[in-house]
């Protein structure tokens, strides 16, 4: 096993802290990426983060992942939508934690159900940026738990 986690970004979080900071936030996904890699170093974890707007992409990335300590995934509206990327997480067999920035339980009925949910390690949601960190190190210490 490498000593990686990919953070993968799905559609429209390019935007983030640019509009409807009300439910975002301010951060920028530059922000984001930035608390990424510091929580991944002080795990002592090399980071790889991308974002797409594209659904086949993201399934190219989940594939591009096999071998990894561990995914973070903010698959964005295609969590609500998406069979190709459940069939990827599965298939490619890395845990992977499902992260939101909003608490989507608190938020519209179709954003309460998770095609991603039943095959992930974790769902984090509701914390902002922190879901982030809070996903990296919950794959670092289940890791070490294994070590
Ligand atoms: O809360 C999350 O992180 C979401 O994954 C964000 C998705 C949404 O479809 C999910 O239900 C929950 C939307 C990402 C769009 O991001 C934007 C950021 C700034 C401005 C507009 C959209």
């Amino acid at each position: 096993m490498s000593d990686i986690i990919h953070v993968l970004n799905g559609p429209n979080l390019n935007l983030l802290g640019t509009r409807e900071p009300a439910i975002y936030g301010a951060a920028t996904l530059a922000d984001v990426e930035v608390l990424c890699r510091e929580t991944a170093s002080r795990h002592g974890l090399e980071l790889v983060f991308h974002q797409t707007n594209h659904e086949g992409v993201l399934v190219d990335l989940i594939q591009a992942a096999a071998g990894a300590v561990g995914i973070v995934l903010n698959a964005g509206a295609y969590t609500h939508t998406s069979v190709a990327l459940r069939d990827a997480i599965a298939a490619v067999g890395v845990p992977t934690v499902e992260v939101h920035l909003s608490n989507v339980f608190a938020r519209e009925a179709f954003r309460h159900h998770s095609f991603l949910s039943p095959v992930v390690r974790g769902v984090i949601c509701g914390f902002g940026p922190q879901s982030y960190a809070l996903g990296i190190a919950a794959l670092a210490t289940d890791r070490q738990a294994r070590a």
